[in-house]
């Protein structure tokens, strides 16, 4: 669809606006009283999020590529139907394929009490089904409101039954990432992504100070990103997600990522809601599934 097609069919006055981003690729702006936020249709991705009168609450590498078919590093990366390695073959892009893809656009609204809302879509293809042999219905709804309410719904159009792992994939910039705290996930077992997935717990909010990489399972909890340095705290809620995965690349892997700066590991947290691991969803045919995370800041 062209940007004038989107724009005839899904524009909505003084709200929602389509046009080239970086890399050519199409992108919605999503303006209200409430602030401003823009997704790509590449990968549905949520690229920025700015309440009214504050600073931006995502983030994305100055690094990073744009184009049709590449990871965009930062914003919202909507990962599914698998979480980090392909299950069985290495050969295949880690964190599925959906991130990837070009998404249709379902529906645009505007309420009337000031929300704006973009629902885009992603059903099995060629390309999908060459990686999973599934037919499937992905929907990814983004709702501007006084909150930033992300949703990942899922429906099983097959005949038999299969099993995902996902996340919204959720960049947080920070002004310092060695002065934050992530609380709520104090005495939560996480598996350790960087010591073979071994279960641990910590009794205390997270810092960073080195990699981390953890993957917090049967964990419902809201996180807050306190950050002393802005003065502000980033509120990540969430439901139909049980697992909740915080990763800081630190130095070394900052430095072997060729979309990050070495710096940046300073800028950013993920905190990401999602079901990975032992938290899988398995659907049967006509079953659904959604993962959603409100965004808010104090
Ligand atoms: O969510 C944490 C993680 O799995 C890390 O291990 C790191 O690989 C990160 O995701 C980024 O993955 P990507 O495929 O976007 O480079």
């Amino acid at each position: 669809m062209t940007i004038q097609t989107l724009n005839d069919s899904f524009g909505i006055d003084k709200h929602i606006h389509f046009h080239l981003g970086r890399g050519d690729l199409p992108v919605a702006m999503l303006e209200n009283k409430f602030g401003t936020a823009t997704v790509c249709l590449c990968g549905a991705q949520v690229l920025s999020y700015e309440p009214t009168n504050h600073d931006p609450v995502i983030w994305v590498s100055r690094y990073t590529n744009y184009g049709e078919g590449k990871v965009i590093r930062g914003g919202i990366p909507v990962i599914f139907p698998w979480f980090g390695p392909h299950p069985t073959d290495d050969e295949k892009y880690a964190h599925g394929f959906a991130r990837r893809q070009l998404w249709d656009v379902k529906k645009t609204e505007q309420d009337d009490d000031g929300r704006t809302r973009i629902t885009m879509t992603l059903h099995d293809n060629d390309t999908t089904r060459a990686v999973w042999p599934h037919a499937f219905e992905l929907c990814l709804t983004v709702t501007l409101g006084e909150k930033l309410n992300v949703s990942m719904a899922y429906k099983n159009l097959g005949t038999e039954s299969f099993t995902v792992t996902d996340a919204l994939h959720t960049y947080f910039p920070v002004a310092d990432s060695t002065k934050i705290k992530v609380r709520g996930l104090e005495n939560v077992h996480y598996l350790d992504q960087l010591d073979g997935f071994k279960r641990k717990y910590r009794p205390n909010p997270i810092g960073i100070w080195e990699e981390v990489d953890r993957i917090y399972i049967n964990s419902e909890e809201q996180c807050d990103i306190v950050d002393p340095v802005k003065g502000r705290t980033i509120h990540v809620a969430k439901s139909g997600s049980r697992s909740t995965v915080v990763w800081n690349p630190w130095v070394d892997k900052a430095a072997r990522m060729t979309d990050l700066g070495d710096e940046e590991y300073w800028e950013f947290i993920c905190v990401e809601s999602g079901n990975v691991k032992q938290n899988a969803i398995t659907l049967a045919p006509n079953e659904s599934h959604e993962t959603r995370q409100t965004i808010w800041i104090t």
